[in-house]
């Protein structure tokens, strides 16, 4: 059997074990879209405006609902009114790396309370395999999905080799909440032992680290294209943050709007170069 990556989305969307998996693949299918945008800005009402602007592109905003200086529940309701308007899903890109007791409690509770209305969110593995026990006991009811923090785009990154390794074993014994990695590459092989193939699972790959232009900033961050992350890594969501909506003390919401087109058409082109050759 090949690899995930070559088989289309709309086929991995019938197959796939996990629900919130099956509904992002879904999405990227109608909207012709593997574009996740980042909505890292710290107002209300540009958070608002940049989702509005950028919905009709994307299958999936991600979110760091804790920036946010003027939350309230109710911007949660104005957001899943705007998942509903343009069809796209919500990633909190919480990053959760506690004992399973407490990141139950962080997922479930508190001010955000999470697992009630982010379809996806993440862990650092560093817990070992009881921080996937402790979310899966509130996401998997819901019907939500977990990506494992595989590997960070960030210059300098400790999650490499067997701590990586390590990550993708968690996964494959948690393939029903697990749905896929934070990472840069593909994932099917990696901490496999001489003896062992690849099996049936499908992760998705989400890639933060994404830019048509900058190759990085100023604290780190490290960026490539959506031709090389969706092509040749085999990726198959392009994370794109600042990308996309500039500088958020200058939004220009008509130029959001455009980038966003833009990525949108460059990781799509990619994805059908890769499963058309
Ligand atoms: F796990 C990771 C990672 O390895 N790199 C990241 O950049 C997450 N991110 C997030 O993606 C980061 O927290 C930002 O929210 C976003 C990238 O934003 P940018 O503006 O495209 O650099």
């Amino acid at each position: 059997m090949s690899s995930p990556h070559l088989r289309t989305y709309a086929y991995r969307a019938q197959n796939h074990p996990n629900a919130a998996a099956r509904l992002l693949l879904e999405t990227v299918v109608r909207k012709k879209s593997n574009l996740s945008v980042s909505v890292d800005v710290t107002s209300a009402d540009d958070f608002l405006a940049i989702i509005d602007a950028v919905g009709p592109y994307v299958c999936l905003i991600k979110t760091h609902i804790d920036i946010i200086e003027d939350f309230t529940p109710g911007l949660i309701q104005k957001l899943q009114a705007l998942s509903q308007k343009h069809d796209f899903l919500i990633f909190e890109d919480r990053k959760f790396a506690d004992i399973g007791n407490t990141v139950a409690l962080q997922y479930s509770s508190g001010v955000y309370k999470i697992a009630s209305w982010a379809h996806i969110t993440n862990a650092h593995t560093v817990p070992g395999p009881s921080i996937i026990t402790g979310l899966a006991s509130v996401g998997l009811p819901l019907g939500r999905g977990l990506l494992l923090l595989a590997e960070m785009s960030s210059n300098g990154s400790l999650a490499t080799g067997s701590y990586t390794e390590e990550a993708a074993r968690m996964a494959r014994a948690n393939p029903n909440f697990v749905m896929g990695f934070i990472a840069q590459r593909r994932m099917e092989t990696v901490g496999l032992t001489t003896c062992e193939t690849a099996g049936e699972d499908d992760f998705l790959v989400l890639a933060p680290g994404v830019g048509l232009e900058s190759k990085g900033d100023a604290m780190g961050q490290q960026y490539r294209t959506p031709r090389e992350v969706i092509l040749k890594s085999g990726c198959d969501i392009i994370i794109v943050g600042r990308g996309v909506y500039g500088s958020p003390k200058n939004l220009d919401i008509q130029e959001v709007r455009n980038q966003a087109g833009r990525y949108r058409t460059a990781g799509w082109e990619a994805y059908e170069e890769r499963v058309l050759s």
